[in-house]
């Protein structure tokens, strides 16, 4: 997951170490994209289902529900791989439009709780919220939450776990205590019973990587790294090295971060589990991709005025080229057409040299007149793409495809 806000020197307010009768709630939809195919098909509720999936069985893990988790599946394996330790696992392909309307909506809802700006949408399916303009205590912080979490069950259907604390921090950290359909509370006084024996790793920014950097040094914990010696993580670590210590210790002083009004670029990439080097899988792929992006830019009722493509080789080589539309578009046969023509002009993959990696990423976004889609055969023709989308949200992706070969 990108780390939108995670917190930088510069966020920290130097004149306070940690925020006094502050009230953050931090919230992370359960084994999302799964939990929301199992809401809607009912067969699949209590099902070993995975999302990710392609076709032909193949794709990568990425996320799974708790039933097939249970059996050792996890995000990151190959379907073929998670298959080996759940042999009914129901393999579904991910549909990120859908996920993504469902989290504008939550958005949506908690504006009716707190100010807008309080509120910040940190990932795909993770947001915090400042209460501490609506909530005096934890017992009326906790209330709140709890008012939160069946708002978003009465309209989604669908459970979230949350994290509460006087800082970012611990309220995220508060979230994973208990999943799924959590409600955790971290205070100062319980923080070291709740937090401190945690995995380091767990802390946020820290992960796997930084998690066995760590280890080395002899901090297994969220307590130890609170009671590292300052100079050695300095020393290891550089400034994040100070941060990670500060983090531990509750000494987040990070506020909301809002998001900026207008979105500056969008990309997509998408990493193939088998390598492809024929004109026809990679126009396949392109297509994919560039229908994801077209879709995405719609939903957000947005034109974009630049596009570019990049393709990754399997010895993670690179090659990329750009364009400029002759007119802000968000049409799926111009997109297309565009990525194949900066395609054509790049150093192509083959049998020896296969591609593992396309993406596209559109700029220069503008606000979508939709009476002006881009056609591209000069007759005024536009497409009723909103209304495809709507189409395809209610029945799947495959119930309709505009016909684009060239
Ligand atoms: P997570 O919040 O990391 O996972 P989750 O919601 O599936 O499960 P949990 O109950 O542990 O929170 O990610 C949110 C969604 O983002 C997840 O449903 C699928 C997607 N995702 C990816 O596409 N790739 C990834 O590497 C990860 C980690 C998640
Ligand atoms: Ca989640």
């Amino acid at each position: 997951m990108p780390l939108y806000s995670f917190p930088h020197i510069k966020d920290m307010n130097c004149h306070i170490t940690e925020h006094q009768n502050r009230f953050f709630a931090h919230m992370d939809f359960d084994a999302f994209y799964a939990q929301v195919e199992q809401r809607d098909n009912p067969i699949l509720q209590g099902q070993p289902v995975s999302v990710g999936g392609m076709e032909g069985g193949k794709g990568i893990v990425m996320t799974a529900s708790y039933e097939a988790r249970a059996q050792g599946v996890a995000t990151g394996m190959s379907v073929l791989e998670a298959r080996k330790f759940c042999p009914n696992l129901i393999s579904l392909p991910c549909y990120g439009p859908k996920y993504e309307a469902i989290t504008l909506n939550l958005l949506k809802a908690l504006g009716k709780f707190v100010p807008e700006e309080c509120i910040e949408q940190y990932s795909v399916d993770e947001c915090f919220v400042d209460l501490s303009q609506v909530a005096r205590n934890y017992y009326e912080a906790k209330n709140l939450g709890l008012k939160i979490k069946e708002k978003i069950r009465e309209l989604e259907d669908l459970t979230v776990s949350m994290g509460i604390s006087y800082n970012k921090t611990f309220a995220k950290l508060a979230t994973k205590l208990r999943k799924p359909d959590g409600l955790s509370i971290v205070t100062q006084e319980n923080k070291k019973r709740k937090l401190y024996s945690m995995q380091a790793s767990k802390l946020w920014g820290v992960g796997r990587r930084i998690g066995f950097r760590l280890g080395a040094m002899g901090i297994i914990t969220i307590g130890d790294l609170a009671e590292s010696s300052q100079s050695a993580m300095k020393k290891e670590f550089g400034v994040n090295g100070i941060i990670f210590r500060k983090l531990a210790c509750g000494e987040d002083t990070s506020e909301i971060v809002l998001k900026t009004n207008q979105e500056k670029s969008l990309t997509h990439n998408h990493t193939m589990s088998e390598p492809i080097y024929k004109i026809e899988d990679i126009k396949k792929e392109i297509r994919r991709i560039g229908e994801y992006i077209s879709r995405k830019l719609r939903s957000k009722n947005l034109v974009a005025g630049h596009m570019h493509l990049s393709l990754r080789f399997e010895n993670l080589k690179y090659d990329a080229g750009n364009i400029k539309f002759a007119k802000h578009t968000n049409d799926d046969r111009e997109i297309f057409n565009s990525a194949m023509m900066i395609y054509q002009k790049l150093y192509g993959p083959s049998a020896k040299l296969k591609a593992r990696q396309f993406g596209i990423g559109v700029s220069d976004l503008h606000m979508d007149r939709k009476d002006t889609n881009l056609n591209l055969f000069d007759n005024n023709y536009s497409f009723p793409f909103y209304a495809l989308d709507k189409l395809k949200s209610k029945y799947g992706e495959e119930i309709i495809r505009v016909g684009i070969e060239n």
